[in-house]
């Protein structure tokens, strides 16, 4: 607990441009929190050198996610908004808890599997031993709660085990994290393949809307969205792509799907299209703007990340001090 609260830890890696489904699938939703957890939210930056990237540019990725979590309503006065790379903590746990996981657990973990297919060029340990740094970023803090996608619920499922495990050997040492299973947010799937989610790593930018892209892209990619030949505007599975722009018109207007459906009856599906790209530009516009905005304001959002640092080190120290003299490191003499 965080001054009475309970303590809600997440991440996300800058590679590739955010899409409208991480919008309202995941940051959305983060901005509501604060007011129940003391929430910690990290440009996940170590996770992603896992993946060779330019310097340059992976330094422009990272401020532009921490600007992003902003625009998207994270208000950074009440949320811990920081790079995971600047308290160093993270890396410290990490090593500590890949001496207390076994291999057999991470030759099991799927994503590594996808992962080291895609980079058969570059199959680091870094890549191997992803998630048990993802579990030190969550016990780190003593989370409670973790909100995630199911692509990563079974490296949460990992981190339960180790700090079992650990807490097993030293005593209640870390929190056992449970995921976040909040109001459903929305799940968003591709406009030009319905059947897989709206993924920033889509090779087909026709499928997904990026948070940066302007309104006549939008309107371009929603008229041009895969639907069938049916006509009505109705919320089944065998309409996926129908379904999933009517997910995407609730979730930009709070309604239900069967309002969408009664607001639409007899209506053909250019009206539909035209409306939901509408939704997301007026979704989406003020959070640009916003980004534009804070974009210009340097100092602004150098102390932003120079006060959430430190906050952020002064909890992962506090933690990794109680780690260290429990595995029965000597203490340092100041
Ligand atoms: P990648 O293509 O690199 O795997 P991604 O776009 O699938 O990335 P992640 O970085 O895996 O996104 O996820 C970041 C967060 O966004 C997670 O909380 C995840 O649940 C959420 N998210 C990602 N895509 C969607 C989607 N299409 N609909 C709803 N939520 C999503
Ligand atoms: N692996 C996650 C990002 C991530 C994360 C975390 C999420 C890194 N550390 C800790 C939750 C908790 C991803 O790629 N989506």
């Amino acid at each position: 607990m965080i001054n009475d609260k309970k303590v809600l830890f997440s991440a996300m890696q800058s590679t590739g441009n955010l899409t409208l489904g991480n919008y309202l699938g995941a940051l959305k939703n983060w901005t509501t929190l604060c007011d129940e957890y003391e929430c910690f939210y990290a440009v996940a930056d170590l996770h992603s050198i896992t993946v060779r990237q330019e310097p340059a540019e992976f330094r422009k990725r990272a401020r532009n996610l921490l600007t992003l979590f902003i625009a998207a309503g994270i208000d950074p006065e009440k949320n811990c908004l920081y790079y995971q790379s600047h308290v160093s903590g993270h890396a410290e746990l990490s090593w500590i808890l890949n001496c207390f996981t076994y291999m057999g657990e991470l030759n099991r973990m799927t994503q590594f599997k996808d992962k080291a297919a895609k980079h058969a060029d570059n199959i680091n340990a870094g890549l191997y031993t992803y998630p048990v740094l993802m579990a030190a970023d969550i016990l780190l803090y003593q989370a409670d709660v973790v909100p995630v996608g199911k692509d990563q619920l079974q490296h949460l499922e990992l981190t339960r085990d180790i700090a079992q495990r650990f807490n097993s050997i030293y005593g209640d040492v870390f929190t056992v994290p449970e995921p976040y299973i909040g109001k459903s947010g929305a799940r968003v799937m591709s406009l030009q393949d319905p059947t897989k989610k709206m993924s920033k790593s889509d090779e087909n930018q026709n499928g997904s809307i990026y948070l940066m892209d302007d309104p006549d892209t939008i309107m371009r990619k929603c008229k041009r969205a895969v639907t069938d030949s049916e006509g009505c505007v109705r919320y089944r599975d065998e309409q996926p792509g129908i379904r999933n722009l009517i997910d995407i018109y609730c979730a930009c207007n709070d309604l239900t799907p069967q309002e969408v459906e009664k607001e639409f009856d007899g209506k053909g599906y250019g009206d539909f299209k035209m409306a939901v790209g509408e939704s997301v530009i007026s979704v989406l516009k003020p959070l640009q703007d916003r980004y534009q905005d804070l974009s210009k304001n340097k100092d602004y959002i150098d102390r932003i990340v120079k006060e959430n640092a430190e906050k952020a080190g002064y909890y992962a120290n506090k933690t990794l001090r109680k780690v260290k003299k429990k595995v029965g490191f000597t203490e340092m003499i100041r």
